[in-house]
């Protein structure tokens, strides 16, 4: 693996799109990886009179050779919009990706000058590399990259921003809007939600059902308050998602919960009688119409032995009489509906031997799963 030094810059459209574009792409499906990013900067045009720049610089790693990373470069300039005019003189581009080191190789190639010639010249250069390497010796200069970045000659005016630019490994699921973690009662859906929220800057969505005043009367007397429970339910779990998904959270870049509307469905067909299920089948149809869909739905499976055991753990009063009859029922409910979802879009993983809470590989395990479906699914 070496190690080199990318500058990008965008003057051109959606200009922190296109430097983000550039990270995931310079990224995607290739032997590389981005393992550092400076902030954007916000600098006006240099050499030419143009829209100011966003620039920032990153380190990647990779086994590409110079000649292999240029190609990939210009590929990836090309597929964000990238025209070479051919005119003479700095155009307006929406993304320029430049090479500015290669280990210490110095190449002097035709169509490759390593390292950069004008990185001594350009504060829209240095101020950003003098946040990822600051220590970096210029290998024809001998100067680090802090003392080329204190006797710069240019003194253009260049402001930090707020923006930032994520890697891969920081955001699997950067290009995602919503997903849904579902399962059994016990199966570990809130606590998994809630980790990938913490762990990836999601916003959380979790079911306010504690909250449901007939679960408990429910879990005493089926029958009698299976109707209600279900009603609630489904009226509580449409407002809320309403609610949360109606404003989009701009500092989130996705959204997960520990649950779907479906589920409702699917416990109200095991616990209402057939005529209530029709009613309230009119019902769930209008709401459920309305309502955000995940990208992903994850079903997280596990034996009922697994449920039994984590329901008596976490040791809620009114479910430690659920009989296992009816967390079978229920499983078999969302495993038809599994096997009916159109959408291609449901992971199930069967957890029973895994432990996410207390062993990280095992989380790492499902997060790297999440991740490969996200995969597979956008590229269909
Ligand atoms: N790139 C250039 C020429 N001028 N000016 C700014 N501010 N940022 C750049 O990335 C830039 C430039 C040639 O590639
Ligand atoms: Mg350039
Ligand atoms: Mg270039």
């Amino acid at each position: 693996m070496k190690r080199a030094y990318l500058s990008i810059g965008s003057n051109l459209g959606n200009k922190i799109q296109n430097l983000q574009n550039a990270v995931t792409y310079l990224e995607k499906d290739n032997p590389l990886s981005v393992t550092a990013c400076s902030a954007v900067y916000k600098t006006p045009a240099w050499g030419f009179t143009g829209a100011d720049f966003l620039n920032a610089c990153i380190a990647i790693e990779t086994s590409l050779l110079p000649q292999e990373l240029l190609h990939h470069i210009l590929e990836t300039e090309k597929r964000l919009g990238r025209v070479r005019s051919g005119e003479k003189g700095y155009q307006p581009r929406t993304i320029d990706i430049d090479i500015l080191f290669y280990e210490d190789e110095i190449i002097r190639q035709d169509n490759l000058v390593v390292p950069h010639p004008q990185i001594p010249n350009r504060l829209f250069v240095l101020r950003p590399l003098a946040d990822i390497a600051p220590g970096k010796v210029h290998p024809e200069l001998r100067k680090t990259i802090g003392q080329l970045l204190e006797e710069c000659a240019d003194h253009s005016e260049i402001h930090t921003t707020s923006l930032s630019l994520h890697t891969e490994r920081e955001h699997p699921f950067a290009s995602l809007h919503y997903i849904a973690i579902e399962g059994n009662i016990g199966s570990g859906k809130t606590t998994l939600a809630t980790k990938i929220a913490e762990d990836f800057n999601g916003k959380l969505i979790l079911e306010r059902f504690a909250d449901n005043p007939f679960l408990p009367k429910f879990y005493e007397d089926r029958n009698r308050y299976a109707f209600p429970l279900e009603m609630s339910f489904l009226a509580d779990r449409y407002q809320q998602f309403t609610d949360d998904t109606s404003q989009p959270d701009l500092f989130r870049n996705f959204m997960v919960s520990d649950y779907d509307i479906f589920k409702s469905l699917i416990f109200a067909k095991v616990t209402l009688a057939e005529d209530e299920f029709r009613l309230y089948r009119k019902l769930f149809d209008l709401m459920y119409r309305e309502v955000t869909k995940p990208d992903i739905y994850v079903y997280l499976y596990q034996n009922t032995d697994k449920l039994l055991q984590n329901i008596r753990k976490r040791g809620r009063k009114y479910e430690q009489n659920i009989p296992p009859d009816y967390l079978e029922e229920i499983q078999k409910g969302y495993l038809d509906f599994i096997k009916a979802n159109q959408y291609n879009n449901v992971l199930l993983l069967d957890i029973s031997d895994l432990d996410f809470v207390q062993n990280k590989n095992d989380y790492d395990f499902i997060i790297d799963k999440i991740h490969d479906f996200k995969d597979k699914i956008q590229k269909l």
